[in-house]
């Protein structure tokens, strides 16, 4: 049986563990990405995981595209127990989870690797397990590489190219922080309404990885991709603490173990793709620019300071890690 996407908490729950002990159980999973993305299959590829190990009594139903909205309301669905896990960025867990905030600050990590060593140690684990105070089961991680300017008027090689700029940025208000740093205004808008914002000219840009820039064809309305390279916010994928509880340890066990799979899935799938969408940008002739990024380490100082103090604990654990 599915279940019902407007009932309440209670019902769901209800209905959950009734639909557990006689029937298969699909799990429900929403992502704004397209099939075919590096996140979408790695899903994909952990639902095949579980139709194994569970001989097809569990399943992953995959909602994609944008098909339940932003990732601010999915994260919000999931929560209630209405949808049992969602992909989403990093950067809209902040204000579920503060100190995931330390990983939307700029210029945090000194590369992909950093990220990497940092999320797959203790500070990943650990923050994973602060979910649940926010309904959440966290199970892990994804690459989504760094995020860089791009915008309608002019290539960014220094700041203060992006005066008078209006760039959209993911709803977090350390974002907006973030970009009045770098003299920008930043607007948050949910990932779904952006090609719109851009094509209507309610915002001059926005700042993306380049995969998310290509599939999402912002190129069409901004053609300038300049190479900041300011945030490296990884993705994240979380289950319904809600209807987690309805699950036997078996179910929970199968889940975490195939959560693994999705995570080296995407990681194996990023890179390639990476390269492929900056290939496929220079082809549709987006005009690409290098950037010398100490001046925009510099502006963006006084955000980690203002931040600092909050998140000094974590802050200084992923510094120490090598
Ligand atoms: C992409 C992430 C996606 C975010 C999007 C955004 O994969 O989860 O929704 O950025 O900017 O890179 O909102």
């Amino acid at each position: 049986m599915r279940l019902a996407l407007q009932g309440t908490v209670a019902a769901v729950a209800v209905t959950f563990a009734a639909a557990t002990s006689a029937e298969a159980l699909v799990i429900k999973s929403s992502d704004v990405h397209a099939m075919g993305y590096p996140t979408t299959d790695a899903i994909a590829a952990m639902g095949e995981c579980l139709e194994e190990k569970t001989n097809g009594d569990m399943s992953i139903e995959i909602f994609h595209s944008m098909q339940l909205g932003g990732e601010k309301e999915a994260l919000e669905q999931v929560q209630l127990g209405a949808l049992e896990m969602t992909r989403v960025s990093v950067g809209v867990v902040g204000p579920i989870v503060d100190d995931f905030n330390a990983f939307n600050l700029p210029y945090v990590f000194r590369s992909i690797d950093h990220s990497h060593e940092v999320v797959d140690g203790e500070i990943g684990q650990d923050l994973l397990a602060r979910l649940e105070a926010g309904g959440l089961i966290g199970l892990g991680f994804m690459d989504a590489g760094a995020r860089s300017f791009y915008n309608k008027e002019r290539p960014i090689e220094k700041p203060e190219d992006l005066q008078g700029l209006k760039v959209r940025v993911m709803q977090n208000p350390i974002f907006i922080d973030m970009m009045t740093a770098m003299g920008g205004n930043g607007i948050p808008i949910a990932f779904n309404e952006l090609y719109t914002a851009l094509q209507t000219g309610v915002v001059d840009g926005a700042e993306n990885n380049p995969p998310s820039y290509l599939t999402q064809n912002h190129y069409e309305q901004a053609g300038y991709y300049s190479l900041t390279e300011h945030l490296i916010v990884p993705e994240i994928f979380v289950f319904s603490k809600n209807v987690w509880e309805t699950l036997d340890e078996a179910q929970q066990q199968a889940i975490r173990e195939c959560s693994k799979v999705a995570t080296e899935k995407e990681r194996e799938l990023w890179k390639a793709m990476e390269d492929q969408a900056m290939a496929k940008l220079q082809e549709m002739g987006v005009q690409i620019n290098e950037v010398d990024k100490q001046p925009f380490i510099e502006a963006t100082a006084p955000v980690r300071e203002k931040f600092g103090e909050q998140y000094a604990e974590i802050l200084g654990k992923i510094e120490a890690v090598q």
